[in-house]
């Protein structure tokens, strides 16, 4: 547990404030051009669904150069609100811009939320909802949905449910949502989303949960903030937001890092909670909250070439580490996928004419038509990442460097994905996701076996020596 240093200017806040009943934290980080927008839709939620409460407006940021908090403080104040919404809440709102202090030297979205938690908790706040500063779909009624079940409801905590396009949320659809669903049995379908409810209740377990660690203090904070909700036996539940809008990331080239926090988190979490997860079979739905919609996410681009190609140079440099962390069945296969990739890069490319002086990026449609065949198994999938959860155990002072390795594997998944679901609407393609967390929980026995074989043959160890042919 890291070691609470509150700042001066926060103990201050927090001393001006004193108490609070509601509570909406925004971190931030280089968010100028769209966090005014989440600031005035969060004040207006507040004025408008909770007037009789006492609300605070949180924002959380990391020092951002460009101007983030200046913007939170000059967006239009509360009373812009009430101007426009006819209304008049029995307490004023307050809004506060900080910049947190880094945990032992690090600073991530997840340290700018413990820092919302430390806020929350002095303030005994009976609910705190958390939103991202880059939303664009975000709108008043979103705070409802989130702090209305832990209010009316008696949840303590609440996921987003939304729409996203079939190329978006590549690291929910590949492991967090799939493996979070087999190993404790709830079907949430956006554990990372980084919209959420926490009651009180929950604020408090999180201050003083073992196991945050420098990934947590980054993006592994979602995976972390759900699973530690989820084996505390906490009520979960989901809530429906529409559609979510956000600056748009390429799973090739920006989730890398991203993926080694989420997934190096909830590995962990996944030894340390062994006892949650052994006897549970098959899982089940939570209840989910709001209304219904039927809304289409706008489409994200995805470099298809980007990701066989790194899947491919993966297997050139990385292939020693693969045989260290998956089981010798699981890296045949796996090498074998690699290769396929790298020779449907080279006629992708080819294909396209990439190579030609100024040929531009062609769209991932095209891509996609050119990878056309490449297929990477949902079965091979589901081994690997029980192989790392095996490795996570077993060696756990090499899971940085594992999990590192992982991220082509993860590419390759990936462009297979996006080939699969090339022709397929968002909704379809939702299939090709639930077939998956399916394939999950039918080889659950899998790393059951695994987990509780004698430890007699690590594989590590076993991997030292020749690998297979
Ligand atoms: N304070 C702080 N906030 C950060 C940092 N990095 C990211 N954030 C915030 O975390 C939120 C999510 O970051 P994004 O970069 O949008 O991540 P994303 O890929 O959209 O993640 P998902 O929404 O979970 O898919 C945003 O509000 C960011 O401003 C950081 O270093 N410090
Ligand atoms: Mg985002």
């Amino acid at each position: 547990v890291p070691e609470s240093v509150l700042t001066p200017a926060i103990l201050e806040e927090i001393a001006r404030l004193e108490r609070a009943d509601i509570m909406v934290g925004i971190p931030s980080f280089k968010n100028a051009a769209t966090i005014g927008y989440v600031v005035r839709a969060a004040q207006a939620g507040l004025v408008q669904y909770f007037p009789d409460l006492r609300p605070v407006v949180v924002n959380s940021d990391a020092g951002s150069p460009d101007g983030t908090q200046r913007v939170v403080v000059e967006t239009e104040p509360p009373e812009y609100i009430e101007r426009i919404l006819l209304i008049r809440p029995t307490n004023k709102l307050s809004r506060v811009s900080l910049t947190y202090p880094e945990l032992d030297g690090v600073g991530g979205k997840g340290a700018a939320l413990r820092t919302i938690f430390e806020i929350a908790a002095a303030l005994e706040v009976q609910a705190l909802v958390v939103v991202d500063s880059d939303l664009r779909s975000i709108v008043p009624e979103w705070i409802e949905l989130l702090a209305g079940p832990i209010l009316k409801g008696g949840y303590d905590f609440v996921a987003p449910l939304y729409a996203r396009h079939k190329h978006d949320g590549t690291i929910t659809n590949t492991v967090t949502y799939p493996l979070t669903r087999a190993l404790y049995g709830l079907r949430i379908r956006q554990p990372i989303g980084g919209d959420f409810g926490v009651s009180g209740d929950l604020v408090r377990q999180y201050l003083h949960a073992p196991g945050w660690t420098d990934e947590v203090s980054k993006f592994g904070i979602d995976i972390w903030m759900t699973t530690q909700a989820v084996t505390a036996g906490f009520a979960v539940c989901q809530t429906r937001l529409g559609a979510k809008v956000h600056d748009p990331k390429d799973p090739g080239a920006d989730l890398g890092p991203m993926f080694r926090q989420v997934v190096t988190t909830i590995l962990r979490q996944a030894v340390a909670g062994a006892d949650r997860w052994r006897p549970v079979h098959g899982s089940h739905d939570i209840p989910a909250y709001g209304f219904e919609r039927h809304i289409d996410p706008p489409p994200l681009e995805v470099n298809v070439l980007r990701l066989l190609s790194e899947f491919h140079a993966g297997s050139l440099t990385m292939a020693e580490t693969w045989r260290a962390m998956l089981a010798p069945a699981t890296v045949e296969l796996v090498l074998q996928l690699a290769a396929e990739a790298g020779t449907v890069a080279d006629h992708v490319r080819e294909h396209l004419q990439m190579d030609l002086p100024g040929a531009t990026t062609p769209s991932t449609a095209a891509m996609a038509d050119a990878a056309a065949g490449f297929d990477f198994p949902d079965d091979t999938w589901v081994r690997v990442i029980y192989d790392l959860v095996i490795v996570a155990r077993d060696v756990p002072d090499r899971l940085d460097a594992f999990v590192a390795a992982l991220v082509p594997i993860y590419f390759g998944r990936v462009a297979s994905f996006v080939v699969e679901n090339r022709d397929l609407t968002t909704e379809r393609a939702e299939d090709q996701v639930e077939r998956q967390a399916r394939e999950f929980e039918r080889l659950k026995p899998y790393l059951l076996d695994r987990w509780d074989a004698p430890a007699d043959r690590p594989m590590a160890a076993a991997a030292a020596g020749p690998g297979p042919q």
